[in-house]
C-alpha cells in the first residue's frame, strides 16, 4: 500500500533584464561613445530537499513560484541586477516530475540535494557591447532571454510519524478526521477500519506531522483474530504510538485492562513495536459515562506512572493538549533557515 502526498506547482524563472542603449554625455565631449550596461540574470527557481520538511502540505495551497527578473541595463556602463532565486523547500524523498510529460526530473533523495526547476534568463547586453572600429554609435542592445517556466508534479511517500492503536471501535477513525483532512469511514461497529490511512496534521505554526490510522487490535490479534496485525508494519516507523481507550463500553471493567491487552498485542507481535513511547488518552469524554468513570482510570494509571490525558473527538475538548504531548515524542526539527523564500515570490517588474 502506497501513501502518497502530492501537490502541483507552477514555476517561473525570472526574465533577463534588458540591454541599455545610451551614450556618454560629458560637457566638452560632443559624440560621447556608448555606455549602455547589460541586463542582470532573472532568479532561478529551485527545488531543495530538507530533513526539516515532513510533508508537502505548504504546497497544496500556495501553487505558483515566480522569481523576480533582472534588472535592466542602465548607461554609464551599469550592470542590472541579478534577482534573488526563489526556493521551495520539500521532504528527503520528494520526486520532481513535468506535470506535461510526465517525466522524472529529479528524485531528490538526499538533504540538502538540489533541482533548478526553472532557469532564470540571462541578461541581453547592453549597446556599449556593440562598438566596433566601424561601428562606433551601435543604437541598439539585446532583450533578456525569458525565464523558463513550466508545472511541476512534486510526490512524496508519507511515512507516519504518529501510530494510532486501540481496540475496534474507540474512535480511532474519529481522532484523525478532526486533525486532518484524512476522511477513513466511521461507524459504530468494530472494524469498521480495514485498512490504514494517513492524516497529515498542522499543529500551530509548526512543521506538520503524519498520523496513521490503522484497524482496531483485539485479544488474538496475533493469531489473525480479528484483523490480525499484518498492518502493524504501517506504524513500526513512526516515534510516538497514540493509544487511545475508551471507557464507554458497555463491556468495560477498566482502562487498564483494554490498556494491557492492546500492549500484549503489540508486543506478540514485535517487542520494538512495544517499546515505543506511547501516549495514552481516554476519549469520548462529552459522554456521561465516560466522564463518570473516567477518575477512577486516571488515579489508577497515575500509580502505575502513566498519566492519561483525556479528549473527545466530538466536542474538540483536550485535542490541541494531545496534538501538544504527541509532538514531544516527534523528533525535533531545526527551525528552518531557508523558509521566506517562497514569500520571495512576486511578480514585481523591475524598472
Ligand atoms: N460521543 C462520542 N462518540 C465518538 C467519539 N469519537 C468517536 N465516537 C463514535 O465511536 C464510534 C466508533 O468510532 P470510529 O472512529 O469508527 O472508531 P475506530 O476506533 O476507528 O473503530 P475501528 O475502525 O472499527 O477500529 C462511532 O460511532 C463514532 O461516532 C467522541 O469523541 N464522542
Ligand atoms: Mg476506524
Amino acid at each position: 500500500m502506497k501513501f502518497i502526498d502530492e501537490a502541483k506547482i507552477y514555476v517561473k524563472a525570472g526574465d533577463g533584464g534588458r540591454g541599455c542603449v545610451s551614450f556618454r554625455r560629458e560637457k566638452y565631449v560632443p559624440h560621447g561613445g556608448p555606455d549602455g550596461g547589460d541586463g542582470g540574470k532573472g532568479g532561478d527557481v529551485i527545488i531543495r530537499a530538507s530533513a526539516n520538511r515532513r510533508t508537502l502540505l505548504d504546497y497544496k495551497y500556495r501553487q505558483h513560484h515566480v522569481a523576480k527578473h533582472g534588472g535592466h541595463g542602465e548607461g554609464g556602463k551599469r550592470t542590472g541586477r541579478d534577482a534573488e532565486d526563489v526556493e521551495i523547500v520539500v521532504p528527503v524523498g520528494t520526486t520532481v516530475r513535468d506535470s506535461q510529460t510526465g517525466e522524472l526530473l529529479a528524485d531528490l533523495t538526499a538533504d540538502g540535494a538540489v533541482f533548478i526547476a526553472a532557469k532564470g534568463g540571462i541578461g541581453g547586453r547592453g549597446n556599449a557591447r556593440f562598438a566596433t572600429a566601424t561601428r562606433q554609435t551601435p543604437r541598439f542592445a539585446q532583450p533578456g532571454i525569458p525565464g523558463q517556466d513550466r508545472w511541476i508534479d512534486l510526490e512524496l511517500r508519507l511515512l507516519a510519524d504518529v501510530g494510532i492503536i486501540g481496540l475496534p471501535n474507540v474512535g480511532k477513525s474519529t481522532f484523525i478526521t478532526k486533525v486532518s483532512a484524512a476522511r477513513p469511514k466511521i461507524a459504530d461497529y468494530p472494524f469498521t477500519t480495514l485498512v490504514p490511512h494517513l492524516g497529515v496534521v498542522q499543529y500551530g505554526d509548526q512543521e506538520s506531522f503524519v498520523i496513521a490510522d490503522i484497524p482496531g487490535l483485539i485479544e488474538g490479534a496475533h493469531a489473525g483474530l480479528g484483523m490480525g496485525t499484518r498492518f502493524l508494519r504501517h506504524i513500526e516507523r513512526t516515534a510516538v504510538l497514540l493509544h487511545i481507550i475508551d471507557i464507554s463500553s458497555e463491556t468495560y471493567e477498566s482502562g487498564w485492562r483494554d490498556y494491557e491487552l492492546i500492549n500484549r498485542e503489540l508486543e506478540l507481535f514485535s517487542p520494538d513495536l512495544l517499546a515505543k513511547p506511547q501516549v495514552v488518552a481516554i476519549g469520548k469524554t462529552d459522554l456521561t459515562v465516560t466522564r463518570e468513570r473516567m477518575k477512577k482510570d486516571i488515579d489508577f494509571f497515575h500509580k502505575k506512572g502513566i498519566e492519561l490525558l483525556t479528549f473527545s473527538a466530538a466536542t474538540g475538548e483536550g485535542i490541541q493538549n494531545l496534538l501538544q504531548e504527541l509532538l514531544l515524542h516527534i523528533p525535533p526539527r531545526r527551525p528552518p533557515t531557508d523558509t521566506g523564500t517562497d514569500g520571495a515570490a512576486s511578480q514585481e517588474q523591475p524598472e
